[in-house]
């Protein structure tokens, strides 16, 4: 892309740039361009910054991958791409497995999204081909195939940018799901015992940083944050500070 830095839309359109050539390479499918075009519609009416309801839900979700006995994150093709070395450094900071997990499934894409987190010293992927030998219930897509040393056996999955009955299902298994979702109003969001309503590529870097501080304080603390937070209620307050914003908008 012959873009300059200083253009008011640089990140925006390398983004874009960034996953049409991840889709050229097989990183992406190409329905992830579409997935992404719904993501920027919602980022824009959020402000494209992180809500303070964000950042509530990020202190939630670092306390329950903190006290998970096998949390996982699971990555699908734009996830990869859009923060894949962000989501490696995620993992080790919490001690987390990731798995590919893919809507779009093909041996190849797993083989290549595994590959392209191992560049980022990324140990073990899970999940790859026959790996997968597990059936998860209740979904109807070839996400149900999931790995029996990763979401099959995970306490708490984290699953940024998801595509819906998934995390029902999880949730169903008495999993506890984490969702990165720009959209409050997915199936995903309203499901999900923690839902960060934020763009994958601030909420991750977020988690990590919150991760860090909150390593050294006490199980206490952490069942606290865990216990005091509602989704239900957070959704709510994110449509509200949605609303709130779209309201400075209208000029008298
Ligand atoms: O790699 P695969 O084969 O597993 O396929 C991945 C996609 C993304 C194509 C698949 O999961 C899909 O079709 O997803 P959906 O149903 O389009 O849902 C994507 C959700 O993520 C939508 O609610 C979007 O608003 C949201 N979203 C898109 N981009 C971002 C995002 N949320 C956070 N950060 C983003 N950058």
């Amino acid at each position: 892309m012959n873009l300059s830095p200083h253009h008011p839309r640089f990140l925006s359109l390398k983004t874009r740039d960034d996953l049409v050539k991840a889709v050229a390479s097989g990183l992406v499918a190409p329905q992830g361009l579409i997935a992404q075009g719904r993501g920027e519609a919602f980022d824009y009416l959020i402000g494209e910054r992180t809500m303070p309801t964000a950042s509530i839900a990020t202190l939630a979700a670092v306390a329950l991958l903190l006290e998970a006995k096998s949390p996982v994150i699971s990555v699908n093709g734009n996830a990869a791409a859009l923060a894949g070395k962000e989501i490696v450094n995620l993992a080790s900071t919490v001690s987390a497995s990731i798995e590919v997990n893919l809507f779009h499934r093909t041996l190849d894409r797993e083989k290549l999204i595994a590959r392209h987190l191992k560049n980022f010293g990324a140990k073990e992927i899970l999940g790859v081909g026959s790996a997968a030998s597990k059936t998860i219930g209740g979904i109807s897509s070839p996400r149900a195939k999931v790995d029996p040393n990763g979401i099959g056996k995970a306490d708490v999955v984290l699953i940024p940018l998801e595509d819906g009955d998934r995390a029902q299902a999880l949730e169903n298994q008495g999993k506890r799901v984490i969702a990165i979702d720009l959209n409050p109003m997915s199936r995903t969001s309203q499901v999900a015992s923690v839902t960060i309503v934020d763009n994958l590529v601030r909420a991750i870097p977020a988690l990590i940083e919150s991760s860090r501080k909150m390593k050294k304080l006490p199980q206490s603390q952490l069942e606290k944050y865990i216990s005091s937070f509602n989704n239900e209620r957070n959704l709510a307050n994110a449509i509200e500070q949605i609303v709130q914003y779209l309201q400075g908008w209208i000029k008298n």
